[in-house]
């Protein structure tokens, strides 16, 4: 008896079942995505890798997230993609076709099969019944190329929905109210498998925002069941064919459970600087506010464009905020706009935006000098809209649309005189079918005379080198917890631009968490990171492992580490260290010189002693790693570790 999660995994497994959570298994890989800010590092990998074709069921490139083309790196990396995708058999979704995960999931998208994306929130998936995860782009190259990919097996959690949400309560709220309760952090190695009464009642775009947003929690994944709801949406996408049930076995069972009563649950938001910051709605209500942002992968379905409108419909936006919108994709836009909502858009202020991710990640829209900004989009991390001293929060489209109505933080209800209106509102029964903006793959052969056109922002991926054998290194930074990657390496339209030149990238490491952190590492050419918990969340940008590797960081020590990041700094030659008694990091400085003998052996034991020199003490740190991570460690990361494996079998 097997819930669905065991179910999609043992579909997939590629090596020995886990006996226990944590335990590695290795996975096949169906589906990969990959976008254009973390593309061009994965296909260097791919390359590297000498494979002439992509070797899974389906792959896709995706040109979404940087389409400002602000000078001329990012056109060049566009163009660059184009041509990778037409070597390797890839298609690739043009700029203007929408979201990755959007585009993916109403697609491509297939319940039972495996996707695993070069973005965190490639979870969306999920809401498919699909076992989706977002990964670096090491491991989706590994996965491109047809190769077994490492995976911890994650405690599988029953979340059990029951009743039905009340008009003006979103999917959004149901998120919120599990990050309220399990912070950023409390998903670590865990999957959330919803079930339950409750769950019938989410539309497969309501699901898509649950399980885009389990990223948030640091989970690997979220599994819903692939029912009748998803059979309906998959008929309106034209592709019934694809769908194949998934439900848990009666009689299954979890590691944990819990349960959200869906009637109870009243609007929500995220506040300022962390997803988990979470309060009710009428908590912070009357918060004036400059700026509104609706839409993103995580809240621009056709439905949450609609209910927004509806809040919205005959007024006209309040004449101190500025209210943007990025719709999800080129499909559900051109539905809108045949529905007349983009009209009511039009007429009450809106500012569309172009069906990109943009403003999410601070691509344009950046917020005012201390500005207030209210967002349905995922991440509220200090500087994420791209204004250092802003202040995001986190909010469904109902309430996003009733704040620029008000011009103060409100509910619906503040704004409407019958919310009953946002419980009428569905997703159409046939979405408007268009493909001609994804690039099949070419034939082998027509692939074979294709030349990568490599413009000169794409410069080579940094190789590192073996482990040595004594690491002896000064604390270049003391951090401290839920450092997120876009604190190593923000993601404006300028920083995202400079994705393919790592040289030029890796002068902006910390540059906003720790401006000092660059200026010192040109002199000490060499050190160690420390850090507090949860190291590493938020997205899965390999940037923010290699920068830190390129400037000669040799480890990072730390009270406890995000799962993405932890594995991209394995596949570039970081040593992810936790400290065995958590106290030690406040007995180290910054500057401290601190040694590993026998780096190599001390690994294989998983414990490690090192000296502080400066302070003439040592402390233990534990290696929380495979025998497979182990050794890719000691090779130097994992394209040295690939090849050295294929140089043995030869
Ligand atoms: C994000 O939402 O933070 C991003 C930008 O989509 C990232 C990917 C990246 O940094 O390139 C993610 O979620 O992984
Ligand atoms: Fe794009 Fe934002 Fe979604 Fe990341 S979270 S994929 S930046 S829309």
């Amino acid at each position: 008896m097997k819930n669905m999660t065991q179910k999609l995994i043992s579909s997939h497994l590629m090596s020995a079942p886990a006996e226990q959570p944590k335990d590695e298994i290795y996975i096949k890989v169906d589906q990969t995505l990959t976008h254009d800010i973390t593309a061009v590092m994965s296909y260097l990998a791919f390359e590297a890798l000498n494979i002439p074709r992509v070797k899974t069921e389906l792959s896709v490139s995706y040109l979404d997230h940087n389409l400002l083309y602000i000078d001329n790196k990012t056109p060049d990396d566009h163009i660059f993609l184009q041509s990778i995708a037409k070597k390797y058999g890839i298609y690739l979704s043009r700029p203007g076709n929408g979201i990755c995960h959007t585009v993916q999931y109403s697609r491509f998208g297939k319940p039972g099969k495996s996707l695993m994306g070069t973005d965190s929130h490639t979870t969306s998936g999920g809401a498919l019944g699909m076992l989706a995860i977002g990964a670096g782009g090491m491991d989706v190259a590994t996965a491109m190329a047809g190769l077994p990919v490492r995976l911890k097996m994650p405690a599988v959690v029953k979340m059990n929905l029951k009743g039905a949400l009340r008009p003006g309560v979103a999917a959004k709220d149901v998120i919120l109210e599990m990050l309220r309760r399990y912070s950023v952090k409390g998903g670590v190695c865990k999957a959330y498998e919803f079930v339950g009464e409750g769950v019938k009642t989410l539309s497969v775009t309501e699901r898509m925002t649950i399980a885009n947003m389990i990223a948030e929690l640091g989970a690997t994944t979220a599994v819903f069941p692939a029912d009748e709801v998803t059979r309906e949406f998959l008929r309106a996408q034209g592709r019934e064919q694809d769908y194949t049930p998934l439900y848990p076995d009666e009689g299954c069972t979890y590691d944990e459970e819990d349960e959200i009563d869906l009637s109870l649950l009243e609007p929500m938001v995220a506040c300022p600087h962390m997803p988990d910051q979470v309060k009710p709605v009428r908590e912070v209500q009357g918060l004036k506010v400059n700026q509104v942002f609706i839409g993103s992968c995580t809240n621009g379905s056709y439905s949450d464009i609609r209910k927004a409108a509806a809040v919205l419909k005959g007024k006209v936006v309040h004449e101190d905020v500025s209210v943007t919108m990025a719709i999800s994709s080129r499909q559900i836009y051109r539905r809108l706009l045949s529905d007349g909502i983009i009209a009511d858009l039009i007429d009450s202020g809106v500012r569309l935006t172009e069906l990109a991710c943009g403003a999410c990640t601070g691509i344009g829209q950046a917020p005012a000098t201390n500005g207030i900004s209210v967002r349905t989009s995922n991440r509220n991390f200090k500087g994420r809209g791209g204004t250092a001293d802003a202040s995001l929060y986190l909010v469904s489209p109902e309430v996003a649309a009733a704040t620029a109505v008000a011009g103060v933080l409100c509910t619906p209800d503040q704004v409407m005189d019958d919310v009953s209106v946002l419980g009428t509102i569905h997703e159409p029964d046939e979405y408007p079918i268009d493909d001609r903006m994804i690039i099949p793959p070419l034939s082998e052969e027509e692939a074979a005379k294709v030349e990568i056109i490599r413009g000169p922002n794409i410069k080579p991926l940094p190789i590192n080198t073996p482990l040595p054998q004594e690491i002896a290194v000064p604390v270049a930074l003391k951090a401290g917890d839920n450092v997120s990657t876009d604190d190593i390496t923000p993601a404006n339209a300028q920083f995202s631009s400079m994705r393919s030149n790592i040289p030029l990238i890796a002068e902006y490491a910390f540059n906003r968490y720790a401006p000092g952190f660059v200026p010192r590492m040109k002199e000490l050419h060499r050190g160690i990171i420390v850090g507090g918990e949860n190291y590493g969340q938020g997205s899965s940008r390999e940037h923010a492992a290699i920068t830190p590797m390129y400037w000669g960081i040799k480890a990072v020590i730390t009270k406890s580490f995000a799962r993405i990041h932890k594995n991209n700094l394995i596949n570039h030659g970081v040593l992810p260290l936790v400290f065995a008694d958590p106290a030690d990091y406040d007995r180290i400085d910054e500057l401290d010189e601190l040694v590993i003998p026998d780096a190599p052996q001390q690994l294989i034991s998983r414990t490690l002693t090192v000296y502080n020199k400066t302070k003439g003490s040592s402390f233990n740190v534990k290696a929380e790693l495979s025998d497979d991570e182990v050794q890719t460690l000691i090779c130097g990361g994992q394209i040295p570790y690939i090849k050295s494996k294929a140089g043995e079998q030869q």
